[in-house]
């Protein structure tokens, strides 16, 4: 769609959301920011990066300050299942809070167990009531990988004794909008790694409603604020890679755009931590980085308001969301090389394609590491 008419849809779309009754007593957002010390400046200026971030041009700016101002016209479900909480906390837990994290505060969160004052049967109630009343208008979020067992009897939530694999496809039945937060919801996560005791799956095999994937263990919040954000401007789905990840946030490898890339091109690396090369910021490649096999904005958009992130604070990429990384990453501080060639012989399962594809680029990393360090030891 040309820029003009997608403007004037947005625009539509953004007025007659509006017009919803705001869910909670809220104060408005410029209210919120205010009192955090955050000017209108700082905030049109995220607004800008935001909009950067979902690779709009900069005409969308006023839009996607509006569309942030409209998140408390959306209700939101989270529901916890097995996981750290990770997830909730890279939003909720920044001394100063971030325009990410106040925003999440704005979000209407309906039911949110880590954030709610209700427990047992009021929690329960609460969860109940939320759906019935925004059925058909509630984004739902699930964050951690979801214990099948052999009859889903792991889990157990709540005083009704339901487990939690019902909570989430009852949830996801009548949601406008499902999320999966994190690398657990998306992908089984920690729980599923071999040899995966509960048989914990990601929420993507317990509803066959289409889910959007939002891996990262944690991930960043502003990929989360900008899936919301995203929903709230277009109300479609996002374009998917093939593991139903938005491509706006995880269609660049960390390798790509990573400041230390200029010294793995010029077999600059580091050999261990702490030696002549990790205090010179070369690539952290042999001390295990998988940046090189992982999608994320990471390297972009960085952390902490885009203060650093895991490589810059000097530790490899471990590849947090993609899928299996707890398997197949391992270890972590050791490079890739060619051991996962070993490990799809041996293990013939439904990823075998994309694992290979991972290991005929594992190969080539591999080489390239090992000629550009002979090169290095040339000159
Ligand atoms: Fe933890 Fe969330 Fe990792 Fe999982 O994040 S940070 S174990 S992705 O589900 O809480
Ligand atoms: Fe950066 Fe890791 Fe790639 Fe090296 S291997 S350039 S540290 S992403
Ligand atoms: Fe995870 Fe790698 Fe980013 S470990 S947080 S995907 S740098």
């Amino acid at each position: 769609m040309e820029e003009s008419k997608l403007i004037s849809t947005i625009t539509e779309r953004l007025d007659s959301l509006s017009n919803f009754p705001k869910m909670k007593e809220n104060k408005s957002i410029s209210a919120l920011m205010q009192e955090n010390g955050i000017s209108r400046r700082d905030f049109m200026k995220w607004a800008a990066g935001m909009t950067a971030m979902l690779s709009l041009p900069s005409a969308f700016t006023p839009l996607m300050a509006q569309a942030a101002e409209l998140t408390d016209r959306l209700p939101v479900v989270w529901l916890h299942m097995a996981e750290c909480t990770g997830c909730s906390e890279s939003l909720l837990r920044s001394d100063a809070p971030t325009i990410d994290s106040l925003i999440f505060d704005y979000i209407s969160l309906e039911y949110h167990e880590t954030v709610m004052a209700a427990a047992g049967w009021q929690a329960e109630h609460n969860l109940e009531e939320a759906i019935a009343k925004y059925k058909g208008k509630y984004i739902l979020m699930v964050e951690g990988g979801i214990p099948a067992g052999s009859s889903e009897f792991y889990l157990t939530v709540g005083p009704h004794g339901k487990k939690g694999a019902e909570h989430a496809r009852e949830a996801a039945e009548n949601a406008a909008a499902i999320f999966a937060i994190g690398t657990c919801s998306s992908f089984g996560g920690v729980q599923a790694a071999n040899p995966n005791p509960t048989n914990a799956k990601p929420l993507s095999q317990i509803t066959s409603k289409p889910v959007i994937n939002v891996p990262g263990c944690p991930p960043s919040e502003k990929n989360i604020v900008g899936n919301v954000l995203h929903y709230i401007l277009f109300g479609t789905l996002p374009s998917l890679d093939a593991y139903s990840r938005p491509k706006w946030a995880y269609g660049i490898r960390i390798h790509d755009l990573c400041e230390r890339r200029g010294h793995f091109d010029a077999g600059e690396f580091v050999q261990q931590f702490g030696d002549e090369g990790a205090k010179k910021g070369y690539c952290l490649y042999k001390v295990g980085c998988k940046g090189p096999y992982t999608f994320n904005n990471c390297s972009r958009e960085k952390f902490n308001q885009h203060t650093s992130w895991p490589v810059q604070a000097g530790h490899g990429c471990i590849g947090c969301s993609e899928p299996s990384f707890w398997d197949n990453m391992g270890p972590f501080e050791e490079p890739l090389g060619d051991k996962l060639y070993e490990s799809i012989c041996a293990d013939a399962t439904a990823d075998k394609v994309g694992v290979a594809i991972l290991t005929v680029t594992a190969v080539g990393i591999a080489a390239h590491a090992a000629i550009g360090a002979v090169k290095k030891d040339k000159n």
